[in-house]
């Protein structure tokens, strides 16, 4: 059994995980501030899916599994005390940190919401690390970063996990030196630009203080329910279908159900990285049991089952749903076009095996979309958050 705080366990990938890792049999802790629940209150849209308050959400695990999970209402990212007092009594053996605000579009929208992102991810990640170390308890951190932080650029034939091997002449000697350095970082967006800090926070708390920390550079999660929230309707997992926290393939799913047309930005030649939600949990642990040992850098592992050109999934979603597409002209900065291959091979060889797009799946979501559509405001559905404002 593992001692495991989950911070920002209310979430979409963080409930699942919960539920997951409480099944495995190991003592699990949520700390979240709810402040997801406040923002789609900011924007006037909620979760596809009706999820319940969080005391009910335990209340029946604990009827359906018999296993408990508690909760703690605090925001990381500012009641540090108190923050470093929940470790300091529960002792944990893990932290698994998700509490962050995670949509590049919201992230975009004006400076109060880059300033809260900001604000909030790069303090909450900082503040975890800091209570580590002034625990002093050898806990392994566990984070969830992004695929995006690598870039979408043509420049590596395969996106290694983390570090890039160089060769660096020295000038004395003429001799080459190889040595291997944290990949170079292109954010994409102010959301992504504090998971590139984050990975420096990480390096310095890992050099400074052998803090012993798992990154999983995570792609597009898909999907809503697992095995565990399946088993009530008052477990669902929460399901954004909005134009900045909505992620493309769901977004399109629920396009599909009730007959809006698919909304790919310009041409849909992006190529993007994805997991499912089911896989996500399985991955998360593997992570939490093979922890890195001590005085070992900084463990990377890229979390992504498979990569997919967005026109691509517009089209099997078209085929098997009927939808039309519409090409929109992109809100985003990025490349109209770009290939991406990512090593996962770490996650591979502690036992993950990927599910791919499939059709049983993405009938899965849909099927979802169609139960719960009276609940979609179709005004909610563009992405209305601008990359550039109008001069
Ligand atoms: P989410 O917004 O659904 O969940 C984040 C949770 O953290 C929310 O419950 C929120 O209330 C909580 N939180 C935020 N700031 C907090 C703070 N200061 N104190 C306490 N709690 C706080 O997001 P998600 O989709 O579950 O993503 C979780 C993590 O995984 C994020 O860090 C995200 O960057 C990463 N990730 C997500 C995806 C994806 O497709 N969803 C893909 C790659 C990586
Ligand atoms: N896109 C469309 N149409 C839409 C929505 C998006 O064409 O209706 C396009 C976007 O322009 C982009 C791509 O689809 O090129 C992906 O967008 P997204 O909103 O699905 O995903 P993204 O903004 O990259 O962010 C999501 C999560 C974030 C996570 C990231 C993983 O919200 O938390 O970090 O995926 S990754 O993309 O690998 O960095």
């Amino acid at each position: 059994m593992i001692k495991i705080i989950i911070l920002g366990g209310d979430g979409f990938c963080g409930w699942p995980t919960a539920l997951f890792l409480s099944r495995l049999g190991h003592e699990v802790l949520i700390v979240d501030n709810l402040s997801r629940r406040n923002i789609d209150n900011e924007l006037e849209t909620n979760s596809l899916t009706p999820i319940s308050p969080m005391t009910e959400r335990l209340r029946i695990w604990n009827q359906v599994s018999g296993k408990n999970i508690n909760f703690i209402n605090l925001d990381v990212a500012k009641e540090y005390y108190q923050f470093r007092q929940v470790i300091v009594n529960f002792k944990p053996d893990t932290i698994i940190h998700f509490a962050e605000q995670r949509a590049a579009p919201y992230s975009m929208k004006s400076e109060f919401q880059k300033r809260y992102t900001v604000d909030n991810n790069l303090s909450a990640t900082h503040n975890v690390l800091c209570a580590i170390v002034d625990s002093g308890q050898n806990i392994h951190l566990i984070h969830l970063g992004t695929m995006g932080v690598y870039g979408y650029g043509a420049h590596d034939k395969i996106i290694p996990e983390g570090y890039l091997k160089i060769k660096v002449e020295d000038k004395e000697t003429s001799k080459i030196i190889e040595s291997e350095i944290l990949h170079p970082m292109y954010p994409g967006s102010i959301y992504h630009l504090t998971k590139a800090q984050d990975q420096i926070f990480f390096y310095y708390y890992n050099k400074n203080d052998g803090l012993r920390i798992t990154d999983l550079h995570q792609g597009i999660v898909w999907g809503t329910n697992t095995d565990d929230s399946q088993l009530d309707e008052r477990l669902i997992n929460r399901f954004d279908y909005d134009g900045d926290y909505g992620t493309v393939l769901n977004r399109f799913l629920v396009q599909a159900a009730i007959g809006y047309p698919l909304t790919v930005h310009g041409k849909g030649g992006q190529t993007r990285a994805f997991i499912h939600i089911q896989d996500t949990v399985k991955c998360i642990a593997l992570a939490v049991e093979n922890p890195p040992e001590n005085n070992s850098r900084v463990l990377i592992m890229n979390q992504v089952a498979e990569t997919h050109k967005i026109i691509d999934l517009a089209k099997i979603v078209s085929e098997l749903t009927g939808a039309t597409i519409d090409y929109l002209e992109n809100p985003r900065l990025e490349a109209e076009e770009n290939e991406l291959q990512v090593n996962n091979s770490t996650l591979c060889g502690l036992g993950f095996e990927p599910i791919t797009l499939n059709k049983l799946l993405m009938h899965e979501v849909y099927d979802i979309a169609i139960k719960y559509r009276d609940r979609i405001d179709t005004s909610k559905i563009p992405c209305q958050s601008k990359w550039k404002r109008a001069v």
